[in-house]
Order: C-alpha cells, then sequence, then structure tokens
C-alpha cells in the first residue's frame, strides 16, 4: 500500500488500522477450501488481497457518493480528507488491487474484479436514478442491491472455487451461493438504517438521501393513497424539518416494514444453504454455515 506520496501514505496507514470485520477475505478462503477439500493456494490469497482491496475502495467511494462522515466507528475519509482527495485514495485503492492480479497474470481474477467492479458502479447509478425519481419496485431494488453488494459477494465464492477447482457446475453453484449471501447482506445493512443503536456509521441516512430501501418500499405497497403522499412528501422536504425523518422511520415500523424485509432476508439465507447441499459435509462447510448465519444475525 506504500507509495512516496506522504499524503496518501497518511491516508492508507489510517484505512489499514480501521479494518472491518474481512467477511469478503473468509468467504474466499472458507469457499476454496470447502470445494477443494481443504487446499487453498497462492491464488487464494491473491484473491482474497484484491476482494478486500476493492472492497475498501468502494466503501471510501461510496461515502462520498452517500455524503456520509462515519465508517467502521471513525470518522471516513471524505469526512477528515474531503470528497477530492477521497475520490482519488478510492482511485489508488482500485488500481492497487487489478495491478495485484496483473502482475501475477491471473486473468480468471482480473475478470471476475472487472465484472463485480462494473456491476458496483451501474448499481450505485442505478440507485440514484431511482433516488431522484421516487419510484422504485420491489424487484428494481432487488436489482440495485445485487448490483452493488451481492456482485462482490458472488466474485468472492465465484474465484475462491475457480482457483482450486475445474468444475465449472460447482463454481457457478459457488456464484449463486454469494450472490444470494450478498442480497440478504444488504437486506440486513439496511435495515440497520433504521436501527437505534450504535452501528459504527449514520443510521437514518437512506431516507436523507432518498434512497428507498425494502422496509419503505414494502410500506409505500401497502399503504393508503394519502399515507403515500404524506411518506413522499416527508422524504421529499425532510430538509424543511428534522423531525421528518424520524416520523418516517416510525411510520416504516408501525407497519410491518421491518418484518417484512427480515422475512425476505430470511428467504435469502435458506436459498444460499440449500445450494450448500450440493456439497459433501466438511468443518468448512460448517463454518460456511456459521457465516451466512451470522450476516443475519451480525449487530454491525
Ligand atoms: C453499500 O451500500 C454498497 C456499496 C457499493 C459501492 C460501490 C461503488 C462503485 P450502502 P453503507 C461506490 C464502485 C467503486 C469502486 C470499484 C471504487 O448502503 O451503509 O451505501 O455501508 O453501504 O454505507
Ligand atoms: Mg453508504
Ligand atoms: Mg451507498
Ligand atoms: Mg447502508
Amino acid at each position: 500500500m506504500t507509495s512516496k506520496v506522504a499524503l496518501l501514505n497518511r491516508i492508507t496507514y489510517y484505512i489499514v488500522n480501521r479494518k472491518g470485520k474481512q467477511m469478503r477475505p473468509m468467504f474466499v478462503f472458507l469457499t476454496a477450501k470447502m470445494v477443494s477439500g481443504g487446499t487453498v493456494n497462492e491464488r487464494t490469497y491473491r484473491g482474497a488481497s484484491v476482494i478486500e482491496l476493492i472492497h475498501t475502495a468502494t466503501l471510501v467511494h461510496d461515502d462520498v457518493v452517500d455524503d456520509s462522515n462515519r465508517r467502521r466507528g471513525f470518522f471516513s475519509i471524505n469526512a477528515l480528507w474531503k470528497n477530492k482527495i477521497a475520490v482519488l485514495v478510492g482511485d489508488y485503492l482500485l488500481s492497487k488491487g487489478l495491478l495485484l492480479s496483473i502482475d501475477n497474470g491471473d486473468f480468471d481474477l482480473l475478470r471476475i474484479i472487472s465484472v463485480a467492479v462494473r456491476e458496483m458502479s451501474e448499481g450505485e447509478l442505478l440507485q440514484i436514478e431511482k433516488a431522484r425519481r421516487l419510484d422504485i419496485t420491489e424487484d428494481v431494488y432487488y436489482e440495485i442491491i445485487r448490483k452493488k453488494t451481492a456482485t462482490l459477494i458472488a466474485a468472492c465464492c465465484a474465484l475462491g472455487a475457480k482457483a482450486v477447482i475445474e468444475d465449472d457446475v460447482q463454481v457457478e453453484n459457488m456464484r449463486k451461493f454469494g450472490e444470494l449471501i450478498g442480497m440478504a447482506f444488504q437486506i440486513k445493512d439496511d435495515l440497520f438504517d433504521y436501527s437505534e443503536e450504535a452501528i459504527g456509521k449514520p443510521t437514518g441516512i437512506d431516507i436523507k438521501e432518498q434512497k428507498m430501501t425494502l422496509p419503505l418500499i414494502h410500506v409505500l405497497n401497502t399503504c393508503t393513497p394519502q399515507e403515500k403522499k404524506w411518506l413522499i412528501n416527508s422524504i421529499k422536504n425532510h430538509n424543511k424539518d428534522k423531525k421528518r425523518v424520524k416520523e418516517v422511520i416510525a411510520f416504516v415500523k408501525d407497519n410491518n416494514g421491518l418484518a417484512y424485509a427480515e422475512n425476505k432476508m430470511v428467504e435469502f439465507q435458506q436459498e444460499a444453504l440449500a445450494l450448500l447441499q450440493n456439497f459433501e459435509d466438511s468443518e468448512y462447510k460448517d463454518a460456511l454455515t456459521l457465516m451466512v448465519n451470522y450476516v443475519i444475525e451480525r449487530k454491525k
């Protein structure tokens, strides 16, 4: 991560000292071990590193896009160094990830990662497009979260498998497995936005950004036309009165929005677990099962 540019070094030092849960590299390793019966190789380590680098790049950019000032319990890069610098640091991390694949001639990895980056960028833009118009169906929501989040976890499991086995059917099973976990992961993240607990990043921020997530989409689809008008109006004009975001959150909670989203999250989890049944029992499969359950139960 080191560079001759002192400013960049200061910032990467700051980032490296504020690690996340590192779930994505865990998915790479556990997938590799489950499909191969315990083997990992140099490509597995490289894949896990590249994934965490790219993931970190996306978070640095995401906090610019979402105008968010906290990440992992600390100030975000844009909060401390402003947007210009955060954009460039994200670009630097992205390039380091791509170079790590290219320098080792690992073009399978480069392809999987590049597809994920393309999808994430599209997902973020689709989300912005829909936020501006404040009209989004449940299916479009699933498309957004598949692209912006599930795609990278799918990449973890696909590359974990691809580096150790030849069987394309099993690689595809693992890609799908990762995608399903990713869907559950983002629904959980969107539920956190309604949380009153400290989760290491701001809450209520999605509504301020006019981001419609599953709890709100469900309530908009089931409430009366008058309530819908009131909700849309409150979201559009949340700046005029600080109370409005809180009122929207309370309305979503009172009208079954969170429970509905939790149910959908569990459906994705169950589908993911079902895919694991294509593989023989092992301690790695047990560990992956624990990871899947952790995605649902985690507190941050
Ligand atoms: C998290 O959504 C999704 C993040 C995807 C970010 C992808 C970007 C484009 P959230 P939280 C910005 C690709 C960029 C690259 C490759 C550098 O709900 O709640 O905003 O953690 O996540 O802020
Ligand atoms: Mg964000
Ligand atoms: Mg975002
Ligand atoms: Mg979020």
